[in-house]
């Protein structure tokens, strides 16, 4: 009889419970404690703030005097406040640039602030950032360049010991930190302790990493290390501010090292059969450089590009790292403090109300009773829904309970069990059946889509294939409002301004006398020939929502008319037609690596513009260059030479001061691109004194 009843009682509580509750084995490598608390952290600054900042350039050469650094209002509160104000967790600086000018005081070198005249060589900008970020409870990084354009030693032995005594000094002198931040740009030429030269150093094995990490690990146990090979953290390959829509945390880490021109293509979005867990983090600059430059003032990106760029990493399981160039006072800019600040209340509308919270879901399969679908909408991170070991595909539907209105969708697994999803879509109900409004890959830590307003009673997720049994924590629903951007104004080859709208529904409206454009100003309807200066001023309207754009502004200035570009190939004109997007490339004759320009009267010029190439597929960005003014066209005198800092990564407008000469004739001529191909030129332009 007793034997008869347990198999009874035990295939009852089996079903009770439906399967067993142990939790699912690990997938894949998973993160560590410190990765887990680190990917939470979600959003912090990076400030770009040293030599650079005086010397108005994106890479010093490292012959820049001290003295140089002297910012006259510096305030790492002022940061602190503003980082901490836009919800960011910490601050990242760049302690070392690649110029090798050190922003604390090392004992290792002269070439730090002890030399300046800032505080008259008593200030330490680590130190006050330090005890900002204490104040302001946010977490404190450091960026320490390896390459150092400064250092006699670079590229010998000797600089190892010295990059590693610098790293025990900020690494012990300025409390908890959190990351440090390694800079794949490695050897090149620079000013070496005077020798002027170029060195070049095998990034695989010059800086022993192997030996470095551990004392890094030893002197901070839970700060993480970045670079495009971790071991932490990884670049997601591009400074523009996106991480890619397939993002495994994975990677394969051994086959990578910091620096390696295939990595962006190859490894910077992780890999499924990856071997050792290194996130993702999107660095990106507010701000076309990364150093502070005032014709930049302008150029602050837009509330919609960085609303963009949250969705494009923190959406796409990466952390966002978002830099302020600092400027010449020691103080984030206001331009930058008034857009970050339009970001973070469009993002924080996006996600003020989550329509899911209290709803009714139901899972395909669950492992058992503590793996439950409701786990996914309790708010708490600790539970989670799991389905049983083989179900690699599975489905939640939540049941709103009434006709619900949303276009966001965000979903985060369970990454302490290893990423597994590969990919999963999204349905609703409709009176026809299931219709499916988004599909993507991969999850990770947290996954944002994006989609055209819905609205239905129920939402189906479906995860068509994972590495393993899928493991959910969280999911939210949102219903973002509309953001309508500001149209985009041009003036083509006929002198004609196009005003274009980013959506089809919105009507443009604009003024020709620097008026603020309203309903009754101009309503644009086709392009208009507009051959004087003017300043043109435009405005969106949503007719449906009520709603409109802010007001964008350009200034047509005729004044280059005058201008022609001295080249049989009619395409050159494009350097000079005000266009970013239009831009010629010579071809391979090195005659035609330089590009003449005659102004067409003699104009008093005190510096010259590039921009190079904007459009896919890019080439021909000119590294060096030389730089020529003439009155005649035959006599001609160099009044610049050098490089462009960071421009491969970072293809915006360079800007090159020189003494105020009178000429007619200008001359760029390419000594070096990127990729070795013939140089290519989006613009070219000259600077005059007001
Ligand atoms: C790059 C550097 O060369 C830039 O100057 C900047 O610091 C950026 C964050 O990383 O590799």
């Amino acid at each position: 009889m007793k034997n008869c009843l347990l198999p009874i009682l035990i295939t009852f509580l089996l079903g009770c419970q439906k399967g067993p509750v142990i939790p699912p084995g690990p997938v894949g490598p998973v993160p560590t404690v410190q990765q887990l608390e680190w990917q939470e952290l979600e959003f912090y600054a990076f400030v770009h703030f040293n030599m650079n900042t005086f010397t108005n350039k994106e890479w010093g050469f490292g012959d820049e005097s001290p003295d140089w650094f002297n910012p006259t209002e510096l305030d790492c509160g002022q940061w602190a406040r503003v980082c901490k104000d836009a919800g960011m967790k910490g601050i990242i600086l760049t302690a070392k640039h690649h110029d090798g000018f050190c922003l604390w005081p090392s004992s290792y070198t002269e070439h730090s602030v002890k030399s300046s005249q800032w505080k008259e060589g008593k200030g330490d900008v680590m130190r006050e950032l330090a005890k900002a970020c204490r104040e302001y409870d946010l977490k404190l990084g450091i960026y320490y360049s390896p390459w150092d354009r400064n250092h006699p030693s670079y590229g010998k032995p000797e600089y190892i010991t010295y990059m590693r005594s610098q790293l025990g000094e900020l690494l012990t002198n300025y409390g908890e930190i959190f990351e440090v931040w390694f800079d794949g740009a490695n050897g090149g030429t620079g000013y070496y302790g005077g020798a002027n030269e170029e060195r070049r150093v095998d990034k695989k094995t010059y800086y022993d990493w192997k030996n470095t990490y551990p004392i890094i690990r030893k002197l901070q146990p839970n700060a993480l290390m970045f670079s495009d090979a971790g071991p932490d953290i990884r670049w997601v390959g591009n400074e523009k501010g996106y991480a890619f829509e397939t993002m495994w945390s994975p990677l394969l880490r051994d086959s990578v090292y910091a620096g390696m021109i295939e990595y962006a293509e190859e490894y910077a979005s992780g890999q499924e059969n990856g071997t050792h867990w290194v996130p993702g983090e999107t660095n990106v600059s507010i701000r076309p450089g990364w150093y502070y430059h005032d014709h930049e003032d302008g150029q602050v990106k837009s509330e919609k590009q960085l609303v963009d760029m949250y969705y494009n990493s923190i959406g796409r399981n990466t952390t966002w790292l978002l830099n302020f160039p600092v400027d010449e006072r020691g103080l984030i800019h206001e331009n930058d403090v008034a857009q970050l600040q339009k970001m973070t209340a469009v993002i924080a509308k996006d996600f003020e109300h989550e329509l899911a919270w209290d709803k009714k879901i139901k899972a395909s399969n669950i492992r058992g009773s503590n793996f439950g679908a409701g786990n996914v909408l309790d708010g708490n991170k600790e539970t989670y829904w799991a389905a049983e070991d083989d179900e690699i595909a599975a489905s939640l539907t939540i049941d709103f309970d009434g006709s619900t209105t949303f276009n966001r969708f965000l979903i985060q697994e369970n990454i302490a069990l290893g990423q597994r999803i590969k990919t999963f879509n999204l349905e609703i109900k409709t009176e026809k059946g299931w219709e499916e409004i988004a599909s993507a890959t991969t999850v990770g830590y947290k996954r944002i889509l994006r989609f055209p307003t819905v609205t239905s009673t129920t939402l189906r997720i479906n995860i068509t294939d994972s590495k393993a049994c899928p493991t959910i924590s969280n999911i939210e629903i949102y219903y973002a409002p509309k953001l309508i951007e500001p149209p985009v104004i041009n003036q083509n080859e006929n002198s004609e301004v196009v005003i274009t709208a980013s959506e089809n529904a919105v009507e443009i409206y604009y003024t020709k006398d620097g008026s603020v454009p309203t309903r009754s100003s101009y309503k644009y309807v086709q392009p208009f020939l507009q051959n004087t200066s003017a300043v043109i001023k435009a405005i969106a309207y949503d007719e449906k929502s009520g709603g409109k754009s802010k007001v964008v502004q350009v200034e047509l200035n005729k004044s280059s008319t005058k201008w022609k570009v001295l080249h049989n190939d009619e395409n050159a004109q494009l350097t000079i037609d005000g266009i970013n997007n239009t831009s010629w490339v010579s071809d391979n004759n090195k005659s035609d690596a330089e590009l003449i320009i005659d102004m067409g009267e003699n104009i008093t010029v005190n510096g010259f513009t590039y921009l190079p190439m904007q459009n896919e597929p890019v080439s021909g960005i000119i590294t060096k260059y030389e730089f020529y003014v003439s009155y005649d066209n035959r006599i001609w005198t160099r009044m610049s030479k050098g490089e462009f800092g960071n421009i491969e990564n970072s293809p915006i407008l360079q800007q090159v001061e020189f003494g105020k000469i009178a000429a007619r004739y200008i001359k760029l001529v390419a000594t070096k691109t990127v990729d070795r191909m013939p140089a290519a030129y989006a613009e070219v332009g000259v600077l005059t004194e007001e």
